[in-house]
């Protein structure tokens, strides 16, 4: 049986978007209620480049979520539970977001614009929805708003060398998570160092949704000598480098300390902030659950199409959250949810796969270490 989901005009298409499909998109996921390719024509390719060379992603589903105000700065304090002592303007911060229980809602990038202007970079979550209404019911002054703004990717080894091409040698001081407003032949960007591999890039920030399709051409033509091509955010490279995806790794009531992001969360912190109480009782009683590496032997592995069920010694522990085939290991890899008990460094798992079982062995994070080469 062949089924097909209907896409009308409730889902989102971004300014780049006629630029992949002419570049040759072949996957798209639903990202924030829009188009996100998610692949070309050929993953190991993709993987590769990556890895050894360049790569240019439309993350325009990536939205802003943009706070302004007086309140903004107070605002964004109280929506994180990450302590934003020293956020300047100019400086990203990878900064969760929780509701009143704890549970994990969003895991954006901050950007501080302007001491009274914020962009929250968001993961696939509805944080529009939230912010309005807690700035709506706390009496906070700010304006809460979707502006027009589209993240594209840069990533790859060779990334600097492209953006330098294309903006200019002052971005080799760019540090880390740090951005600045640019412009390219009258395309308004903001420029960050950063972005969602362990690759190392950049991240520009379109701020004029009518010239996408300028931006994705001047792209293509500064990375054109250093081999640059399409890709999307990999898939595999993220689960060996331990980057979150959002919405994959985690259930709707997932803590941030089950996923791995302790170092967010700063309950030392003397001001209030959305779930406070219960991550101290969290963080105090140590999760139910947590969110571990694995590996397992046999024939590469396909990405799952739905977690799979782990036992061990027979009893229900949790399940495998997404695998693959980590081409750096040559093993299979993957991250698995499971009760606290299971947990244990050297655990052995039973796995229910899509047509097959495993045994998996429960590893240290990351995966791959930060800089191990392609064989
Ligand atoms: N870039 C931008 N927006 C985004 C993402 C992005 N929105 C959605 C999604 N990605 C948000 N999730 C993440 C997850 C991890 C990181 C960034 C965004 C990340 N983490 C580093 C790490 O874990 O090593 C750095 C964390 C830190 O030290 O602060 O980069 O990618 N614009």
């Amino acid at each position: 049986m062949s089924y097909q989901i209907t896409f009308g005009p409730r889902v989102r298409k971004s300014p780049f978007f006629d630029c992949t499909v002419a570049d040759g998109v072949r996957h798209f996921t639903i990202y924030n209620q829009m188009y996100m390719p998610t692949g070309y024509s050929d993953p190991q390719a993709e993987y590769r480049r990556l890895l050894e060379g360049v790569s240019m992603w439309d993350v325009a589903a990536e939205r802003q979520v943009e706070i302004k105000g007086r309140d903004a700065e107070r605002l964004v304090r109280y929506l994180t539970p990450r302590d934003l002592k020293n956020c300047a303007i100019g400086k990203g911060k990878y900064v969760p977001l929780c509701d009143h229980q704890g549970r994990l809602i969003n895991d954006p990038v901050l950007l501080r614009l302007a001491d009274d202007r914020f962009w929250l970079s968001i993961a696939d979550s509805d944080v529009l929805l939230w912010v309005r209404a807690v700035a709506a019911e706390g009496g906070f002054d700010v304006t809460v708003s979707e502006p027009d703004v589209s993240p594209l990717a840069i990533q790859g080894p060779k990334a600097e060398a492209v953006v330098i091409d294309l903006l200019g040698d002052w971005v080799r001081d760019l540090k880390y998570f740090w951005f600045r407003e640019a412009d390219v032949d009258g395309i308004p960007l903001v420029v960050a160092r950063s972005g969602w591999s362990k690759q190392g890039g950049f991240e520009l920030y379109l701020c004029d949704g009518s010239k996408g399709e300028a931006l994705w051409e001047r792209v293509k033509k500064a990375g054109a000598a250093h081999g640059i091509g399409p890709g999307a955010p990999n898939y595999i490279e993220r689960v060996e480098s331990g980057l979150l995806s959002y919405g994959s790794d985690n259930l709707a009531d997932s803590t941030p300390y089950e996923v791995g992001l302790d170092k967010m969360i700063n309950l030392d912190r003397s001001d209030d902030f959305i779930g406070k109480q219960a991550l101290f009782k969290e963080a105090e009683q140590g999760p139910a659950r947590l969110l571990v590496g694995i590996t397992f032997d046999g024939e590469p592995v396909p990405s799952n199409q739905h977690p799979w069920p782990v036992r061990v010694d027979g009893k229900s522990a949790g399940a495998v959250r997404v695998v693959c085939h980590s081409p750096r290991l040559a093993q299979n890899i993957g991250l698995a949810l499971l009760d606290r008990p299971f947990t244990a460094l050297g655990t052995i798992l039973e796995i229910e796969g899509e047509g097959a079982t495993y045994r998996a062995t429960v590893v240290p994070q990351p995966l791959v270490p930060p800089g191990t080469p392609l064989p």
